[in-house]
């Protein structure tokens, strides 16, 4: 949507002087400061919202939704960390606890052999056991399998972590996963930034300066990446900006961010389990406004095994460009945390088909949002 139709449907709107004073930076490419994005998250009307979202998508990449074809791959579910959040961790000897072999792993990239995959994405917990050198000979054998596909892997925790255990720093740890063939980072583990709310939330792992740097260093030796935020437990809408305002200005530095993903807390056997989750309107809204504050990150996903199907396809009304990949039911992050979707995947079809269905160009994209023409 032009900016000279947005103007003229808020001509005829009732909406406050701060709304159209907002609007008005918003439509002629201003950015809009913490404290008026603390205002739309607190007082902006959704329809004013999702009208800014969808003008500052549209400028960004027009009617296109992205998707990509992708397998996850995740290692173990035992981790030295205890966040209160998440359901997955196991410890050793539970039942349901997993650490699978370099074998067994690269026995599930076979799998996917004569495939279109274009990513394998990797993260897990934080085994005591596993180290930098394993995850080094993974995804160069990896490679040996399937040459062609893009690796996405380790969260910035699972890299400090790995570092640090080999005595390397993190630009050397991560030189090292570069040069066996590591191509970019995915967002996880940055949670939220407030260091008070972290430390309720998940006292033990990297701070969140520490997750900022490691991204920087990535960006710096050519590995780009994506960012998340943790939302919907008991952070504040302020909390919210201030972890937006660290990533647009390390983006304003590096320009390495390629997307940014708003993972909704899912409240199913973990230790918040006694906080509700957020309405969806809630989550809609949390969308618009990461939109327009982030003036800079090309790209906002919606990750639809988190989300399900239909409320990832209502997002796309909100400001959301991209709706990840296919997963072939690969991920058990999210099953365990009460997600509807039991066995996650989606055919490129069904993809295309939602995408479609909400008035928008389906585009299947690689790793790095380069379009994949199959016509
Ligand atoms: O860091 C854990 C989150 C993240 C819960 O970069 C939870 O393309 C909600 O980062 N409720 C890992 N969220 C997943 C992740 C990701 C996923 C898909 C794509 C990409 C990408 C990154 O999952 C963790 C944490 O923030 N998480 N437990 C929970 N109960
Ligand atoms: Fe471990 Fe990640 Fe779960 Fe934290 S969120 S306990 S780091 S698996």
């Amino acid at each position: 949507m032009k900016a000279k139709r947005v103007k003229e449907i808020l001509d005829k709107a009732f909406i406050s002087v701060k709304e159209r004073e907002i609007a008005n930076k918003v439509l002629e490419n201003k950015r809009i400061t913490p404290e008026e994005g603390v205002f739309l998250f607190e007082e902006a009307d959704l329809s004013l919202l999702s009208l800014l979202a969808i003008f500052v998508k549209e400028k960004n990449n027009g009617k296109n939704v992205f998707y990509n074809k992708n397998i996850h791959i995740e290692p173990t579910n035992i981790c030295v960390y205890n966040c209160k959040f998440c359901s997955f961790k196991r410890r050793f000897g539970d039942e349901d606890a997993w650490d699978y072999s370099i074998e067994e792993m690269l026995e599930l990239a076979q799998k996917y052999k004569d495939t279109d995959i274009t990513e394998v994405h990797i993260t897990g917990g934080v085994h005591p056991h596993y180290n930098l050198l394993n995850y080094c000979t993974l995804i160069k054998k990896l490679k040996n399998i399937l040459p062609n596909v893009h690796v996405k892997a380790f969260t910035a925790v699972e890299i400090d972590f790995m570092s640090k255990k080999a005595r390397l720093s993190n630009e050397e740890g991560l030189k090292r996963l570069k040069n066996c063939g590591l191509d970019s980072l995915p967002g996880g583990g940055a949670e939220i930034f407030d260091p008070e709310i972290r430390q309720q939330v998940c006292d033990e792992k990297s701070t969140g300066r520490l997750w900022l740097d490691i991204h920087k260093t990535a960006h710096n030796i050519g590995l780009p990446s994506n960012a998340t935020i943790l939302y919907g437990h008991i952070e504040t809408y302020k909390h919210r900006i201030d972890h937006l305002s660290k990533i647009r200005e390390l983006q304003d530095e590096t320009g390495g961010f390629n997307a940014f993903i708003p993972l909704k807390f899912r409240n199913k056997g973990n230790k918040l389990s006694h906080i509700p989750e957020i309405p969806i309107i809630e989550d809609m809204r949390n969308f618009a406004v990461t939109r327009i504050f982030l003036d800079n990150i090309p790209h906002l996903k919606a990750y639809w095994v988190m989300l399900g199907k239909k409320y990832a396809q209502m997002s796309l009304a909100y400001g959301v460009d991209d709706l990840d990949g296919t997963i072939d039911d690969s991920t058990k992050i999210y099953s365990m945390a009460g997600v509807e979707e039991d066995s996650p995947r989606m055919t490129a079809s069904e993809m295309v088909e939602i995408i479609k269905n909400a008035n928008f160009i389906p585009v299947e994209r690689d790793s790095v949002y380069n379009e994949i023409n199959n016509q």
